[in-house]
């Protein structure tokens, strides 16, 4: 699997920073009913404007390249060729007894809007603001630890690892209100209705010769995907050494947004071996190669090269606003590609959501439900 972790690309060219573009806001859709089902008789909200695949007209850059090799490297499924379920709202692929379905038997297209605000019943654990060594950039980094209320040395908790977007930080992604992962994860846990984790939220710009992002071109994103050095080899050790977590790919996930998305997936094909379950919440061009209005991205795998050989994640889920102005179709190219590779995975479009909510709190609500629910009894 070609890895871009270590390449050394020229700058070849500056282009814009995206921040003016990115549209992360907080706009709670307090209108909509909360539901804690979606069947696909559901008659309320925009919800039932999800266009069957079918109809959708692929990416170009979904389209398997031509001069393409078959991959030798799939393994066959034991069950028959995935077949694509429309249950609910969402893409489920896979074959007949996946495993993956029953992470994720529907999909709250919009995350129910009693799950997105702090509420007086509810107690939220403490957050931790605090620095790590990182070999991999040869300087300390900045990360937040959000514990579960009632953390207690007694107990082993999964890990989530929640990233931001491009240009982002450590802050971006914990927020304490609508698309505020820490409260989702909380509201949800004082139901029952996910596991108690700990959210460990990263910088994941990664370079060794400089401290932060300054551009989408080529050199900042190779330092982006360079963080798969950084989490492996410096963050992972020191949760672990630190905090009282329960190891293994089956207790450890990530997930992130945008930019943070690309890097959850690189992370999620890049090492199998530690992540059990990855989402992707509106997931950057780059993972793949491709052109946008920012950059000819080279792709840090080629189309063929999203595979698992060996083990394969518990949950891989991808979704994004179908009106995203940010990175367009990429999302749904990701979704084609997977489904051309035959990689189990579940996909869904937000109906109207652009670059930001109610795409974020969609997926961030419907992945920590699912999220360690292998284990659970
Ligand atoms: C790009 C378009 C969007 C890109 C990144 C983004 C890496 C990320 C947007 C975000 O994180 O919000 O071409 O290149």
């Amino acid at each position: 699997m070609r890895r871009i972790l270590k390449r050394s690309i020229v700058v070849l060219g500056v282009c814009g920073m995206l921040f003016g573009l990115m549209a992360c806001g907080n706009e709670a859709d307090t209108d909509v009913k909360p539901t804690t089902e979606v069947s696909d008789t559901a008659t309320t909200d925009a919800d039932t404007t999800v266009t069957p695949e079918a109809t959708v007209t692929p990416e170009a850059t979904a389209t398997p390249e031509p001069t393409a090799t078959p991959k030798p490297t799939v393994t066959p499924r034991p069950t028959a060729t995935p077949v694509p379920v429309f249950a609910g709202e969402a893409w489920f692929e896979f074959g007949e007894g996946e495993p993956m379905k029953e992470l994720m038997t529907e999909v709250s297209v919009k995350a129910p809007t009693e799950y997105l605000n702090m509420k007086s019943e509810v107690t939220y654990g403490e957050i931790i603001t605090t620095t790590y060594y990182s070999t991999t950039c040869g300087r300390d980094k900045n990360v937040i630890i959000a514990l579960p209320a009632g953390y207690t040395e007694e107990k082993e908790y999964p890990v989530t690892y929640v990233l931001h977007g491009v240009g982002g930080s450590e802050k971006d992604m914990i927020g304490n209100g609508s698309s505020g992962v820490r409260v989702i994860a909380a509201n949800l846990a004082a139901k029952g209705e996910a596991e108690e984790m700990i959210l460990v939220f990263p910088n994941m710009f990664s370079s060794a010769t400089k401290p932060s992002f300054t551009a989408i071109d080529h050199e900042n994103m190779a330092a982006y995907d360079n963080f798969v050095n950084d989490m492996a080899n410096d963050l992972m050790p020191f949760i672990k050494d630190n905090y009282s977590v329960a190891t293994g790919r089956e207790n450890t996930a990530v997930v992130g947004f945008s930019m943070g998305g690309r890097e959850s997936l690189c992370l999620g094909f890049s090492r199998p071996d530690l992540f059990g379950y990855v989402g992707a919440i509106a997931p950057a061009p780059g993972l793949t190669p491709g052109k946008d209005m920012f950059l000819d991205h080279i792709g840090t795998f080629k189309e063929d090269e999203l595979v698992f050989e060996k083990e394969s994640p518990f949950l891989l889920m991808i979704c994004s606003g179908d009106k995203d102005s940010v990175v367009g179709k990429f999302p749904l190219s990701y979704h084609n590609i997977l489904t051309t590779n035959e990689v189990s995975h579940i996909w869904w479009e937000i109906p109207g959501s652009n670059h930001g909510d109610p795409a974020i709190s969609s997926g961030l609500y419907n992945f920590c439900k699912a999220a360690f629910q292998k284990n659970a009894e």
